[in-house]
């Protein structure tokens, strides 16, 4: 239990009064009402949401929710607001012209190069939007078809993502970090008609892609209105069975999600400058960069660039210059930065900041206190934010005005969720408790399916336990009701925030023609979170070598992408197992951690195995 260090944890960090006082819920009294009502009434909780994003009524329309979490009783189902009608596009750009933001900045895109920047309004965005819109329909996109996108962080990634939506066309996303490999496997599980791209040379220069075609179109595009439970989009997420889940989410739900947590978590009021690091092609991207800040009217910043170039302070840099109200990273970043000493930080002035999120992966207390006490000179409430791309958006999480803070905690359940923490044998516990982490009825912007598998989507989330969905995460809550998410809990992987599964490197290392055999597990790593620590047993009569281990590190670049690059490859004379074949990465992950004691070895069915490989190993 990485949290239980020493007595950090029972730390407590209130919001200041004056932060409170402004805040749009100001205490864990209003918080609680609020919540309950959440729950107690969802359809009364979520309307005013619903009209102020301007979702319209039908005849068509049916119950407010309606919805199905256990396989035994039928198909797995959640709709909300089936047959009202939303367009995301309309609600994001024209519903705040008309409120008078036109001019309001949308976005203050900053590049990779400190001194290339340019700003864009809502109405400049619109008439982007519109303009790409057109000539995606002159493409012959209609509503319903699948775009793929794959886009470094410009602008015209937004204005691409938008003019999907406001013609009612799902949008895939690739991250721009994604192989060309993974790229293909993606656009033809989704199956997506048309693929919107860059030339990609955008490191260091202006970003104008896109726009020469949009200068000769028609600046015109009516929103196509879609029902709220058809598909906004698919994001492909990895699954523990090696190959990635195209995760589907809808219109209206998600659309209450993102506006709702957006405004909420971060507290954000006019005049605010927000700004989120996360790279669109993630789920964080997408709810936080995009939808969640555009459809609130925000003004945000977005970052084209790493937190390390031109040095450590570009962060701190980037605040300063836009005067960045709420900022939004990950632990990872954090602890790189936080390497890199405080006297970087303390050169820039940072006093615009009023709230500071993470996300991605548990935070360690010593990261948070950093964050806290340097970063935000500790007068910040810190928002520890656990979601995942199933949940569309934050569902565990502090609010900054209410929530008394605890060092590594994620806290309490946002509006309209019910988390649970369950016993192997799927009972409810209750006090302090640790177990799987699971939610006992649904929120607006909850998954709906896996893009064509459905039964994949009931097997993975729904089956072990029927009537919960679980999120594959273990979690403990401590004697005061906190929830404290410790980690995955199946074959899957954190590495700097992004989600692997083992299954699918494994799958890449065997693929190699010398590769006999291979197992994958994490290891510890002081900035990463984990890393991958890979076994590799070569075919009879072939050499493990230093050119093997490079074509194999190569081999995972090209297939999965850069950020799955190992840090550790491993002779693997063979693989520790136990008598039914089943490979014990219990034993390889305390052999790829440094441990000595590698617990209880009697099953395996060959003991000399671990004798072997401990000799062989790497720190
Ligand atoms: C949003 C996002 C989801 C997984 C999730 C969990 C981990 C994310 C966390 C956290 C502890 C937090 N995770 N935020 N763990 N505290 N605040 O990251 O989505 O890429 O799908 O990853 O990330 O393990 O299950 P995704």
């Amino acid at each position: 239990m990485a949290h239980r260090v020493g007595s950090l944890c029972e730390d407590l960090y209130p919001p200041s009064k004056s932060f409170s006082e402004k805040a749009f819920v100001s205490s864990m009294e209003e918080y609680s009402e609020m919540y309950a009502k959440s729950i107690r009434e969802p359809a009364t909780f979520w309307r005013p949401t619903a009209e102020i994003l301007g979702i319209k009524s039908t005849s068509e329309e049916k119950d407010f929710v309606s919805w199905n979490f256990n396989p035994q009783k039928g198909p797995i189902h959640v709709e909300w607001l089936k047959g009202a009608q939303a367009n995301m596009c309309y609600s994001a750009l024209d519903l705040n012209i008309q409120r008078g933001l036109g001019d309001n900045v949308a976005f203050y895109w900053e590049g990779n190069e400190p001194e290339d920047d340019s700003v864009m309004t809502y109405k400049q965005l619109f008439v982007e939007v519109c303009k790409f819109a057109n000539v995606l329909k002159k493409h012959g996109v209609k509503k319903g078809d699948r775009v793929a996108i794959y886009m470094p962080m410009v602008p015209s990634l937004v204005v691409a993502m938008l003019a999907c939506t406001r013609i009612g066309a799902p949008h895939s996303i690739v991250f721009g970090g994604f192989s060309s490999g993974s790229l293909k496997d993606r656009i033809i599980d989704s199956s997506c008609s048309i693929l919107i791209t860059a030339d990609g040379v955008y490191r260091g220069t202006k970003c104008v892609a896109l726009k020469d075609i949009c200068d000769q179109v028609d600046e015109v595009c009516e929103p196509e209105w879609v029902d709220c439970e058809d598909t906004l989009f698919l994001l492909y997420t990895s699954g523990s069975t090696g190959k990635p889940k195209g995760v589907l989410h809808t219109t209206g739900g998600y659309m209450m999600t993102a506006y709702s947590t957006f405004k909420y978590v971060f507290d954000y009021h006019p005049g605010d400058i927000y700004w989120c690091t996360a790279d669109i092609g993630w789920i964080t991207g997408h709810t936080y960069v995009t939808y969640g800040p555009l459809l609130n009217g925000a003004t945000s910043v977005l970052f084209e660039g790493v937190p390390t170039y031109p040095d450590g302070g570009r962060f701190w840099a980037v605040v300063d210059k836009y005067k960045v109200t709420q900022l939004y990273t990950a632990p990872t970043a954090i602890r790189l930065l936080m390497k890199m000493g405080d006297s970087i930080v303390k050169r820039y002035s940072r006093k615009s900041l009023k709230v500071l999120g993470t996300v991605g992966e548990p935070i360690n207390p010593e990261a948070w206190m950093w964050y806290h006490h340097v970063v935000g000179d500790s007068g910040c409430p810190i928002v520890d934010t656990f979601w995942q791309t199933e949940t569309g958006g934050h569902v565990i999480t502090p609010l900054p005005g209410a929530t008394v803070a605890k060092p590594g905690s994620a806290t309490f359940p946002f509006f309209g969720v019910v988390p649970v923490i369950l016993d192997e044998n799927g009972r409810e516990l209750n006090g302090e408790c640790e177990g799987y982490l699971c939610f006992s009825q649904p929120w607006p912007g909850i998954m709906r399916t896996v893009f064509g598998d459905h039964e994949r989507f009931e097997t993975t989330y729904f089956k072990k336990f029927p009537g919960y969905y679980t999120t594959g995460d273990g979690a403990r809550r401590d004697t005061d009701g906190y929830i404290w998410v410790t980690g995955r809990i199946d074959d899957m992987l954190n590495v700097s925030g992004h989600l692997l599964s083992t299954a699918e490197v494994e799958s890449c290392l065997v693929e190699e023609q010398s590769v006999a055999e291979s197992a994958v597990v994490s290891r510890p790593h002081p900035v990463k979170g984990e890393c991958l620590y890979c076994f590799v047993t070569p075919m009879d009569g072939v050499a493990f070598t230093d050119a093997l281990v490079a074509a194999l590190k190569e081999r995972i670049r090209e297939k999965i992408g850069p950020f799955a690059c190992p840090d550790f490859i491993q002779y693997a004379p063979v693989l520790p197992k136990t008598r039914s074949g089943k490979i014990m990465r219990r034993v390889l992950r305390k052999i790829a951690a440094g441990e000595t004691n590698l617990g209880d070895v009697s099953t395996l069915a060959d003991q000399s195995s671990v004798e072997s490989l401990m000799r062989h190993r790497l720190d």
